[in-house]
């Protein structure tokens, strides 16, 4: 079971889409937190475990990916069978040129 860190209207929210593409939901335990936010609103969460106190972050076993770009690429190898990424030495892996 993954661990994601989620404030809803963020930028987590991607993420969030993107596990609901690949079918992962079911996989996945959510938590909503609390974050900063640029209008002066809410603050960092202490059951947060992003080093900033940001969002997104996954947790999957051992590892903890933050930045929404590596969390992509990490799910999106994790869940080949979805093709919503090529896979490295696979040209065309994810059903054609994207
Ligand atoms: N470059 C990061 C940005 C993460 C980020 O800044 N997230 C905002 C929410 S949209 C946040 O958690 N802000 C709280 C803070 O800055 O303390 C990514 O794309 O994942």
């Amino acid at each position: 079971m993954m661990d994601f860190y989620h404030a809803p209207q963020s930028r987590s929210t991607s993420v969030l889409t993107l596990l609901d593409e690949l079918g992962a939901l079911d996989q996945t335990q959510i938590h909503i937190v609390n974050i900063k936010r640029g209008d002066g609103t809410g603050a960092a969460d202490p059951a947060n475990p992003h080093p900033e106190g940001k969002v997104p972050y996954l947790v999957d076993g051992a590892e903890h990916i933050r930045e929404r770009g590596a969390i992509f690429a990490y799910l999106t190898d994790k869940f080949p069978q979805a093709g919503l990424g090529p896979q490295v030495g696979e040209a065309g892996g994810a059903g054609g040129p994207i």
